[in-house]
This record gives structure tokens, C-alpha cells and sequence, in this order.
């Protein structure tokens, strides 16, 4: 292997790693770069078999959007409707977002993954009221709602600080935050894709303060559109040096741009081998992040499964009416049960283990 890595031009960087030298701005650029997708792949795996074994984690969740007005204009989103009224616009009553919890009673569900339009004009309430009203049907659910785009977005809205949003959320149910809308932190790519939404220096403030409030999060990063190799490096290091302050994010998510119905439906998708090479390059950088998620509805199915060879160890979950990617032209399924899960897991020669949002293992 090493003389296959130094016609590579990696035997320096797999040498760091097996000194836990930490790598650079420059050696995440060079693993984009190199020529032999599999040398870094097999790099991260080991890093990945270090890690956890063969061990795949995945949940038993649900996804709820419970509206997709949203005054923000991302170039990348298919989802979201400027007004409300707008055709294809629509906020669910919380009786109609309850109920999708309610109607599922049967299952043994352990987590609620909530994320929302930007909406003008709903009342606070109807977010505090959505939580409470969740765990009065189930208050074993944990929920996983409000990416910290959304946070930011209220604390303006109602006059609050993010940290009192936090709290007064945490009051009425909310466990943990979703690693959404992240997408690229450096400001020339954010300013072009995302620009009226908070910028990358608040989202990470916001996740800074969720953690010392005791609370655990995530953090993705959206690939494959005008972002360069060293900005998603950035991005990268970014979290890192956040996770050095905190410890408190569980899993890194790499989410591939899917391009139909939206402002950059001209590009084209990310090909699966810069999907297994993206997730390759977070397990190499983010040496501190536990957990590199491949969510199986943005990667694709047969994508994530080879990504368990290339640094993942999550697959997300169940998931159930995703919206997001499906308005932006994913062919995935739209939910797995958790057996199709523990058999693609296993077709992948991985060991499935069903754990709940905080890493708990949930005996098969
Ligand atoms: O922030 C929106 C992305 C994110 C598109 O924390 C798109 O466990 C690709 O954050 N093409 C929301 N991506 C989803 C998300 C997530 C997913 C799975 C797990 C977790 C977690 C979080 O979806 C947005 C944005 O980056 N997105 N539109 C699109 N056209």
C-alpha cells in the first residue's frame, strides 16, 4: 500500500495520520485532488474502522417540514415559497403536524427531525405550541428540529436573543439541533447562494451556544455546486475548530447538491465518485467529529453503501415524506423500514446498528 500511496502523492499525509498529526488546509486540497479515489478512500476507512469497526449506525425517525414559506432565496432550494398563497405553498394546522407522529404510534420511532420554511408571520407559539404538543403524544420522542438558519431567524424576528430562543425552545421540548443549512461557511459562496440568511459565523455561534446549554447538534455541508475544493476544506476546519472548543457536535454531514427546480438547475449534480471522495476527506479532517453521516436520501442509496468503505458510519434513517431533495429531483425512495436499512447495511459487508439520536444503542 505505501508504494501505491506515494504514486498517489499521499504517503506524507497517511504518514500524519498515523502519527494523529492533524491535516491542513493544503493536505484536505491535496486528497481532493489525488488521481486515486480508492488510495483516500482507503485512508478513511481506516480511520473509520479505528473508529467504530465495522459498526453502521442508523435511526428510527421521521422528518416533518411542517411549512416551506420562507422569506429567504437560496439559490440551491426547490422547497421553499416565497409567500404564502404562493402555488405549491402550504403550513400544516399543528393538529396536522401532530398528527404525523400520531398516526405512527405503532411504531418504535425515537426521533422527530424538524426543519421549516422561514416564515413571517407565524406566532412564536406555533413553534413552542409544535414541540410540546409532540411530546405530549410521545414524551420518550426526542427532537431534533430547527436548523440554527432558523434560530438566527426567529431571535430577529421576535426581538430575542439566540440564546433565549434556545431556551425558551428547550423549555417546551426541543433536544438537540440539525446540522441544516450550513452549506458552505466562506463568505464569497455563501454571499452568492444563501446571502439573506445568516452568515456562517452565526450558525456556528448558535450551535457554540446550543452546546453549552447542554445540548448535542450537527453540522452538514452542501457540495457540489459553486464551491471550490479549498472551501469545502474551509468549511471543515471551521467545524473542527469549533468541536475543539465544544465536543458537542455528534456527526458531520456531507449533503450533495441536487439541482432540478431551482436558481442553479444549470449545474450539474455531483458525480458519485466526488460523493465518496467528500465523505472520504470530512473522516481524514474532522478527527475530533465522532460520526460522518451519508444521508442515504441526498447521497442515493448505492452511493451510501459504498461510502461505508470510504469513512461513514451513519446512514441517517427511516426518514419518511422527505420534501427537500425530493422537490429538488432525488429518485431515492422517499422512506426505508428500518429491516431495508440493516439489509442494505449488511449488503455493504457492515454490521447495522440501530441507535437513537444520541448514540445510544436500541438492542435489534
Ligand atoms: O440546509 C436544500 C440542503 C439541508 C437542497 O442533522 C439541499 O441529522 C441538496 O440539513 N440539494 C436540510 N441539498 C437537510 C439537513 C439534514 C439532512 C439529514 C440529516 C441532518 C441531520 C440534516 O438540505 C439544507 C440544505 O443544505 N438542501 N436544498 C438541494 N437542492
Amino acid at each position: 500500500m505505501r508504494r501505491r500511496l506515494a504514486t498517489a502523492g499521499l504517503l506524507d499525509i497517511a504518514d500524519k495520520l498515523d502519527a494523529a498529526t492533524r491535516l491542513d488546509l493544503e493536505d484536505g486540497v491535496r486528497l481532493f485532488e489525488s488521481p486515486d479515489l480508492l488510495a483516500v478512500g482507503w485512508l478513511a476507512n481506516r480511520v473509520r474502522e479505528r473508529l467504530h469497526g465495522p459498526r453502521t449506525f442508523f435511526n428510527h425517525n421521521i422528518r416533518l417540514e411542517a411549512t416551506n414559506v420562507c422569506v429567504a432565496n437560496c439559490l440551491f432550494c426547490s422547497f421553499a415559497r416565497l409567500k404564502e398563497g404562493d402555488p405549491g405553498s402550504y403550513t400544516m394546522s399543528l393538529e396536522q403536524a401532530w398528527s404525523k407522529l400520531r398516526q405512527r404510534l405503532d411504531q418504535p420511532i425515537t426521533e422527530v427531525h424538524i426543519v421549516n420554511g422561514l416564515h413571517p408571520t407565524l406566532p412564536f407559539s406555533y413553534y413552542t405550541d409544535l414541540l410540546a404538543g409532540f411530546k405530549a403524544i410521545r414524551p420518550d420522542i426526542h427532537l431534533k428540529a430547527f436548523t440554527a438558519v432558523e434560530i438566527a431567524f426567529f431571535a430577529d424576528l421576535y426581538g430575542m436573543t439566540d440564546e433565549q430562543v434556545l431556551r425558551a425552545l428547550m423549555a417546551a421540548g426541543l433536544d438537540s439541533l440539525p446540522g441544516g443549512g450550513a452549506e458552505i461557511f466562506a463568505p464569497r459562496v455563501r454571499r452568492k447562494i444563501c446571502d439573506d440568511k445568516c452568515d456562517g459565523d452565526r450558525w456556528l455561534a448558535i450551535h457554540r451556544t446550543a452546546h453549552r446549554l447542554g445540548m448535542r447538534s450537527n453540522v452538514t455541508m452542501l457540495y457540489g455546486h459553486i464551491e471550490t475544493h479549498a472551501e469545502r476544506v474551509d468549511h471543515m476546519l471551521r467545524a473542527r475548530a469549533l468541536q475543539d472548543e465544544t465536543g458537542g457536535f455528534q456527526a458531520f454531514i456531507p449533503l450533495a447538491f441536487h439541482p432540478d427546480n431551482n436558481q442553479m438547475r444549470k449545474l450539474p449534480a455531483p458525480s458519485a465518485a466526488d460523493s465518496l471522495r467528500t465523505h472520504a476527506v470530512a473522516r481524514l479532517v474532522l478527527d475530533n467529529i465522532p460520526h460522518v453521516k451519508a444521508f442515504w436520501i441526498a447521497t442515493g442509496v448505492e452511493v451510501a453503501q459504498a461510502s461505508l468503505w470510504f469513512g461513514v458510519d451513519d446512514l441517517d434513517g427511516t426518514v419518511q415524506e422527505e420534501r427537500i431533495y425530493h422537490m429538488a429531483g432525488a429518485r431515492t425512495p422517499e422512506a426505508l423500514t428500518t429491516g431495508q436499512i440493516r439489509a442494505l447495511i449488511a449488503d455493504a459487508g457492515r454490521e447495522a446498528c440501530e441507535r437513537d439520536t444520541l448514540y445510544n444503542l436500541i438492542p435489534a
